[in-house]
């Protein structure tokens, strides 16, 4: 009896063992779990702490490079000053080359005297010509070795049809010069040299449109009143530089002339509308103060205007601010300024396009021209670009009438556009 007792009191007390090292067993592994899950823990907080620190020093980074590009651009602006301080001087009469002869043809065909002819103006075609000798290339140049001297053929307007797509004159335009050359075609023989000549007046006639709706030919401001121009466009396409340039043209040409700076996204926008400022020895009217408001730099800029009884207040604007709509916005509250303190002012809202974005340069006119109520657009850096032929596709597809055309970066590189000129440089070779 007391054997079996002892034998069942060792199996429970053997059971009991089992349980027990069971139960400790589970607990260990509990335990082990969670130590487990606290590495985990610790291992995600210290990750965690790592990407902290990442983006931190990218941060820090993004900060640097900020830094370094307003110190850059400062330091361009100030380099520009001075290598173009050297290109103010006057301009020197070149070589009797093909520069100076084209040229010389050119002014002649618009009725140009002898002795009416300035060394300025040459220099300044013979820039035109140069800029557009990239256009050209892919375009008159390929079109003329097509057609020989022979007559204009169905397969030789096909050429031309590509050749004026790729040099983006635009699809509208190129659809109406193809067709009128083709009935052209149908009722006569058309030569090479002809054909070319029938170009440039079909040409010419699409880019002159606008300019003839709007009733003006040159833009010139009008003296007796004031008279306000807002340079707008996307960012870097040439709006401070060109405005630099019309301050030359305008105070040049005795307008009492002043600059507001309603550009006060950019860094450094100031310093470099100060630098043109001095060159043309026209003032700037600038809030210096970390994101002044744009609208109040044209305010103060407008009672400049009328205490001085300035003729033209040009107003450099902002091309990148953080999206479109706040693009507009600005400018519909620059506008609504101008309206209210000087109601009879004369504004023209001119939209500064970069000729060497072909296309894309034509899709922000087309978005700016719905919601900016544009008068007028300039072209910019037709100094290099094969893309001239843009200016053909703003003119018929926006409506737009070009009012100015720059070729370069100096002072002197932009004048008012002149329709002849243009097509007699687009294609120059004939
Ligand atoms: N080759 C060439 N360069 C030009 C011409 N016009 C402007 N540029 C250059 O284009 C660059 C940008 O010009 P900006 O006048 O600063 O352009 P922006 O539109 O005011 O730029 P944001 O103020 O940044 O919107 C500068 O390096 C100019 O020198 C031109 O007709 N020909
Ligand atoms: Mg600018």
């Amino acid at each position: 009896m007391t054997n079996n007792k002892s034998d069942s009191s060792l199996e429970w007390a053997s059971q009991a063992y089992a349980l027990l090292k069971q139960k400790q067993e589970l607990k260990k592994q509990e335990e082990q779990q969670k130590v487990e899950q606290q590495k985990v823990e610790q291992q995600k907080v210290e990750q965690q702490k790592v990407e902290q620190q990442k983006v931190e020093q990218q941060k820090v980074e993004q900060q640097k490079v900020e830094q370094q590009k307003v110190e850059q651009l400062t330091k361009e602006v100030n380099k520009k000053d001075f290598s173009n301080l050297q290109k103010d001087t006057e301009v020197k009469l070149g070589e009797f080359d093909e520069d100076f002869t084209w040229s010389a043809m050119v002014l002649a065909a618009q009725g140009k005297k002898v002795n009416e002819i300035s060394i300025d103006e040459i220099d300044w075609l013979s820039k035109l010509r140069r800029g557009l000798e990239e256009t050209r290339k892919g375009f008159v140049s390929e079109l003329l070795d097509k057609l020989g001297d022979d007559p204009l053929t169905p397969e030789s307007l096909d050429d031309l049809e590509t050749l004026l797509i790729r040099a983006d004159v635009g699809i509208d335009s190129t659809d109406k010069v193809i067709n009128s050359l083709r009935k052209k075609l149908n009722e006569e023989v058309v030569g090479g040299e002809e054909g070319i000549k029938f170009l440039k007046d079909e040409l010419r006639a699409i880019i002159e449109k606008p300019i003839k709706n709007s009733g003006i030919n040159i833009l010139v401001p009008k003296r007796g009143k004031l008279n306000v121009w807002l340079i707008v466009g996307v960012n870097g396409v040439g709006k401070t530089t060109t405005l630099g340039k019309l301050a030359y043209l305008s105070s040049k040409s005795n307008y009492k002339t002043l600059i507001a700076a309603a550009d006060t996204f950019r860094a450094a926008a100031v310093e470099q509308l100060q630098v043109w400022g001095d060159r043309s020895n026209v003032d700037v009217i600038s809030n210096q103060s970390k994101n002044a408001d744009p609208a109040a730099v044209v305010f103060d800029a407008i009672n400049a205007a009328n205490k001085r009884k300035s003729d033209l207040l040009l107003v450099d604007t902002a091309g990148r601010l953080q999206n479109k709509n706040n693009l507009m916005d600005e400018l519909s509250k620059i506008k609504k300024i101008i309206d209210k303190k000087v109601p009879d002012a004369i504004i023209e809202s001119l939209l500064v396009l970069d000729a060497s974005q072909g296309q894309n340069g034509l899709k922000q006119a087309k978005s700016f021209a719905k919601s900016a109520n544009l008068s007028g657009a300039i072209i910019t850096k037709l100094d290099g670009t094969s893309r001239g032929g843009v200016s053909l596709a703003v003119s018929a597809e926006v409506n737009l009438p070009i009012r100015f055309i720059g070729a370069g970066e100096g002072i002197k590189d932009l004048r008012p556009f002149n329709s002849f000129e243009f097509i007699e440089a687009l294609l120059a070779d004939r």
